[in-house]
């Protein structure tokens, strides 16, 4: 077998007057959680370091900028150096989601890939598929998804990676991504909207990828922005919702032969934005092997094994 032992760190909401380091803490808090239950690699949802900010019209760009972080400089900024040291101390990877600032000023939304043992960033992934408008809804009682207004698309491809240290001895077994069954696991990245397309999980797949992370923020209720078609109660609109949310990470997990990984930003942020939980972990056979209970910060674990990605692989001939 070829175990690995994974978690999703799902987070409870992050509200604008949450302090940075309330959300470091509650994380940090996590983290431990899951390397007490034995995880290697765990999971942080998209901008997993602030409140989902793309729903607010931002004037100011002061206020704006505080939402970002530089990208590079994660493991070693003060606002979240010590998330990264206590990854560092504990040996387990993270896999964090937050809104990155270039050094020519452009913004996206990206989710970084950091190696415990190697002390650093080993992927860097940007969302994209980025959701709703560019300019906010004529209805003054609209959810707004700005993700168009502050983010570009991302630039970076879907590319697969190789997780070092994490597998005993399997370094020396295969290196080439895309030589799936041996060596380190093999692994991608998508952020929230992403997992709702089939490219960006056949771009994966075709490079054998074994486990996709995807951490996400749906709103659970948003008629100007989807649902539309079939008028829906609050209540209706959140169960559709996760009904969607668990099919596509079911489905692409199984016609892609992988593991997933979600991880939600969920509950209610500033008192009235509902977003959805439903994080989870799908094998390669689209079952539901582990998933949240509630809508607070939780974690959800499974010790999982790469072998079981073969068969789906291997039998089909234009994947193998
Ligand atoms: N964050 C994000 O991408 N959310 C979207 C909401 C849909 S808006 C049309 C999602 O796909 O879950």
């Amino acid at each position: 077998p070829r175990t690995l032992k994974v978690a999703a760190a799902q987070l409870g909401p992050n509200h604008l007057t949450t302090p940075r380091e309330e959300i470091i803490s509650r994380m940090i808090k996590l983290l431990q959680s899951a390397s007490n239950l034995g995880a290697q690699t765990v999971l942080f949802p998209e901008t997993a370091l602030t409140n989902f900010f793309p729903r607010y019209l931002i004037a100011s760009q002061t206020e704006l900028d505080a939402f970002f972080e530089h990208g590079d400089s994660l493991p070693t900024s003060p606002n979240t150096k010590p998330l990264f040291d206590e990854a560092q101390k504990l040996g387990v990877d993270i896999s964090v989601g937050f809104a990155e600032r270039d050094k020519d000023g452009k913004g996206w939304n990206t989710q970084i890939y950091y190696s415990a043992k190697k002390g650093e960033v080993i992927a860097k992934y940007r969302k994209v598929h980025l959701p709703g408008t560019k300019e906010p809804f004529e209805n003054p009682d609209a959810i707004n998804q700005l993700e168009k207004r502050y983010f570009e698309p991302g630039n970076l491809g879907f590319k697969a990676f190789r997780t070092p240290d994490l597998i005993p001895g399997a370094a020396k077994k295969g290196s080439e991504v895309k030589e799936h069954g041996k060596g380190d696991p093999i692994m991608g990245m998508l952020i929230c909207n992403d997992r709702r397309w089939a490219e960006g999980w056949r771009c994966y797949g075709l490079q054998g990828v074994e486990v996709v992370m995807c951490g996400y923020n749906t709103t659970g209720y948003a008629p100007d922005l989807w649902g539309a078609r079939k008028p829906m109660t609050p209540e209706e609109a959140e169960v559709d919702a996760v009904f969607h949310h668990k099919l596509v990470m079911q489905a692409n997990s199984y016609m892609n032969s992988c593991f997933s990984i979600s991880a939600a930003k969920a509950g209610l942020e500033d008192g009235k934005f509902d977003l959805i939980g439903g994080s989870c972990i799908t094998d390669p056979e689209g079952h539901i092997v582990a998933e949240a209970k509630g809508k607070g910060d939780e974690i959800v674990f499974a010790e999982i094994d790469l072998e079981e990605c073969r068969q789906g692989k291997e039998m089909v001939s234009a994947q193998a």
